[in-house]
């Protein structure tokens, strides 16, 4: 039997209306908190991050990382240590101490804490405390935790938040090559979990003037939005030794000797890759979640017609009790809504797969599967049901993947002037311009499209033989640059 093509058009022209109104619909997230950047998770959307975090945990865990928890808080004097790291993020700290009372005497006041932006000067005290021989290398840590930035930048629920909900991973290693290795580690993890959430995004290098504050570089994950500005959904920094020399992380080598450690540092930003995954795969309906994560796989719905109430209740338990071992799955059995009114309510929750139950089903002993991503519909017997559904939503995890990534190469567009490109930035695209390799070029870039320079493709070596775009000398590689949140 035939669906319909998903419409969504909705999201592609009223990208900020069509977000918030699916938080809340579909029980997401509720940006009505009274403290500007901090937001409430409910339950589907808090439900979709945990799932993500047990992933990416795994993962880390497997490699090594050991689960920590760390302080929420600094104090002023470790967090100012490194330089370039501290003037990166002092305008973006919140300050904690004591509430002061009337009459309180002020002598008495404690030098004010931080709130920790993210957790560098924070564990790398401790890294110089637990480090002292090569033996003790490589020492791999993560947290899942909120990290506070008082965000300047206009904020936005999920995407721009100053309470953010992430995890961080920071490594220590005796050489360079060690750092460098784990560095690409690191990169292979994050692409696993985006790529089994179906989200398709760009790997690329940062410019110089754009790496993480105290880095040698960074790369970072760019998803793709529908209003055409880039998410940065996760980032791997190179600290080289920046961190260790002023944080006194220092061992003996093997070799003899006393050496500085070389550090990574890598944050998954959680709330950003729920954003993208509402983003990319929601349709004019609401969002459509990718089967692992979704907090409801599977939900039956029975039409019951007159007089074959107590039949159709029944066959449908008897579906229920053959998924409810294998899946989250739902019986919706409320008597004062329609079976059309059950659609509709599930389909917009972004539950990916509707078993519907009828008095024709039972008598055929099937039921009937309907796609929450194609809404294609078709009748299965009920001995083969389990297979089916696990079928179904492998494929709907494959092509809802294939359709996001489908839609990224759409979005973008090789430009050949700075007109060009500032026309496609307005469209809402993300450019790909030759570049010489200089900064200066980089940067003017960036004042011509009116969009941010993203950097160049970490993944694969991308060869320019065409002029710069700028200044029209040889070409060394290709640039992109978008709007961002
Ligand atoms: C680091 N240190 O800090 P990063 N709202 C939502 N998500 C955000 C926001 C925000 N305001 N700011 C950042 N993120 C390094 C690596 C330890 C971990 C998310 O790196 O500043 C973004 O997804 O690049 C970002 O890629 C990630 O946190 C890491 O932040």
């Amino acid at each position: 039997m035939g669906g319909f093509i998903a419409r969504e058009s909705e999201k592609f022209e009223r990208f900020s209306e069509w977000f918030d109104n699916v938080l809340l619909t579909a029980r997401i997230a509720d940006n009505r908190y009274p403290v500007k950047g901090f937001i409430v998770y409910l339950e589907n959307g808090w439900f979709v991050i945990e799932r993500v975090r047990r992933r990416l945990e795994e993962l880390l865990e497997e490699d090594g990382h050991l689960p920590m928890y760390y302080p929420i808080v600094a104090t002023l004097e470790n967090f100012s240590r490194e330089a370039e790291h501290i003037k990166g993020f002092m305008g973006e700290v919140f300050a904690v101490g004591k509430l002061r009372l009337g009459g309180e005497d002020e002598a008495q006041q404690e030098a004010p804490l931080i709130l920790r932006p993210t957790s560098e000067t924070i564990m790398y005290p401790m890294f110089a405390l637990w480090i002292t021989n090569h033996s003790d290398l490589p020492l791999k840590v993560h947290q899942s935790c909120a990290v506070y930035r008082y965000e300047t930048k206009a904020t936005r629920a999920l995407y721009r938040v100053r309470e953010i909900p992430w995890n961080e991973g920071h490594t220590a290693h005796a050489t360079g090559e060690e750092a460098e290795e784990q560095l690409k580690k690191a990169v292979e993890i994050y692409r696993k979990v985006l790529d089994e959430l179906g989200i398709a995004y760009l790997t690329l290098r940062r410019p110089d003037f754009d790496k993480f504050a105290g880095a040698e570089y960074s790369i970072a994950f760019d998803a793709w939005n529908p209003d055409g500005k880039v998410n940065q959904v996760a980032t791997v920094h190179n600290l080289g030794t920046n961190f260790s020399r002023v944080f006194g992380i220092e061992f003996e080598k093997r070799e003899g000797g006393k050496g500085y450690v070389w550090q990574l540092c890598y944050g998954f930003g959680y709330s950003r890759v729920l954003a993208a995954i509402i983003a990319q795969h929601g349709d004019d309906l609401g969002p459509i979640f990718p089967p692992w994560v979704a907090p409801i796989q599977v939900v039956i719905v029975p039409i019951p017609y007159k007089g074959r109430e107590a039949e159709v209740y029944g066959y449908a338990e008897r579906v229920y009790e053959l998924l409810r071992g294998g899946y989250r799955v739902k019986l919706d059995e409320r008597e004062d809504m329609t079976p059309g009114e059950k659609y509709y309510y599930w389909e917009r929750r972004g539950v990916p797969l509707r078993v519907e139950v009828g008095p024709r089903d039972v008598e055929k002993n099937a039921v009937v599967l309907v796609r929450r991503d194609t809404g294609e519909k078709f009748s299965v017997p009920i001995e083969r049901l389990r297979e089916e559904v696990a079928r179904v939503l492998e494929d709907i995890t494959r092509s809802l993947a294939e359709r996001a990534r489908g839609k990224l190469s759409e979005q973008i567009v090789d430009v050949k002037s700075l007109e060009e490109g500032a026309r496609s930035i307005e469209e809402g695209k993300i450019c790909r311009v030759s570049w010489c390799g200089r900064e200066e070029c980089a940067l003017s870039l960036r004042n011509s499209l009116g969009a941010e320079v993203r950097g160049y493709r970490y993944d694969i070596e991308e060869r320019s033989d065409k002029p710069c775009t700028v200044c029209g000398s040889q070409g060394r590689t290709y640039l992109y640059v978008a709007r961002a949140f």
